[in-house]
């Protein structure tokens, strides 16, 4: 972000005009008005003017974000290069300056560079690539589930290891507390455990949904009849994470908001017994489910 900001008063700097100045004025009021916003809220979420992706949580998140980062220079550099080229050869063999154009149609060398200098790349940006797709199949490797079951138009989720499930609505505008963000905010948050590897089983009961937590780099389709696996891992307790449903599912899909809150272990102890009073549910899987040969007999 602290590039963007440099970029942006340069830009003010390069262009001298006074609708330019304005208008890289409010720009860079926005990406203070951005860094100002996830610093103090301690949440991530959308923010005006936001150029970059939200800063991410856990590792997953975070490998996510060095690839996008990475991939960002690959594509920036190979457009400058093939700018470069167009203009070079607009410039260079323009009609006045090259009046009888060369009848070439074959170069076995550059033909060979053409080919295989992509395929290199395209290798190159694989292997980060596919490190980050089988990270994000370890779900065996978890130490607690959640099932998020998304409904037309509210999400549902369920702790079958603690006995509770309870629904998620959206908080009304009229109803927001002061710092609550408009269409983001549920009366019941998800509440997860910080530094903790969740796994979450995620499916649908009517439509179809998309359970879509950007700081925490998860986008997985809600489907009814079907069982989707991610997993996350949030670092840092006292952290509210904002995501919507991002598959169009009917008339409020709008209003379906995601918010995932991270606890300090201690608070989701607490949180977690009063859950078991309130949000009881029958869906519970038993402490030992192995039938043995001698209990059977
Ligand atoms: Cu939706």
């Amino acid at each position: 972000m602290p590039i963007l900001a440099k970029f942006n008063a340069l830009l003010a700097q390069f262009l001298s005009g006074r609708k330019a100045a304005k208008l890289a004025g409010v720009l860079c009021g926005g990406v203070a008005l951005a860094l100002s916003a996830t610093g103090a809220a301690m949440a991530a979420a959308p923010v005006p003017w936001q150029m970059d992706l939200q800063p991410p949580a856990g590792s997953l998140a975070e490998m996510a974000t060095d690839l996008h980062n990475l991939l960002l220079v690959v594509i920036t550099l190979i457009s400058l290069f093939v700018l470069a080229l167009l203009i070079y050869v607009g410039v260079r063999f323009r009609a006045s300056r090259n009046p009888n154009p060369s009848k070439t149609s074959h170069h076995t060398v550059i033909e060979i560079l053409w080919t295989v200098i992509p395929v290199l790349i395209l290798v190159g940006i694989a292997v980060p690539s596919f490190r980050l797709l089988y990270y994000m199949d370890r779900t065996n490797e978890t130490d607690m589930v959640i099932k998020v079951t998304g409904n037309q138009w509210y999400w549902n989720y369920s702790y079958p290891d603690e006995g509770i499930a309870f629904d998620s609505y959206m908080v009304d505008a009229a109803d927001l507390k002061p710092g609550q963000p408009r269409l983001l905010t549920v009366d019941n948050p998800m509440v997860v455990p910080e530094g903790t590897r969740i796994k979450l089983l995620i499916t649908g009961n009517d439509v179809m949904h998309s359970f879509f937590v950007p700081s925490l780099a998860v986008q997985i389709y809600a489907f009814i009849g079907r069982t989707n696996e991610a997993w996350i891992d949030v670092p840092v307790g006292g952290q509210t994470y904002y995501g919507q449903c991002n598959q169009i599912c009917g008339v409020n899909h709008a209003y379906m908001p995601i918010e995932v809150k991270a606890l300090p272990k201690a608070e989701y102890a607490a949180w977690l017994a009063n859950a078991k009073k309130e949000f009881a549910s029958n869906e519970v899987v038993p402490a030992q489910t192995e039938v043995t040969l001698a209990s059977a007999k």
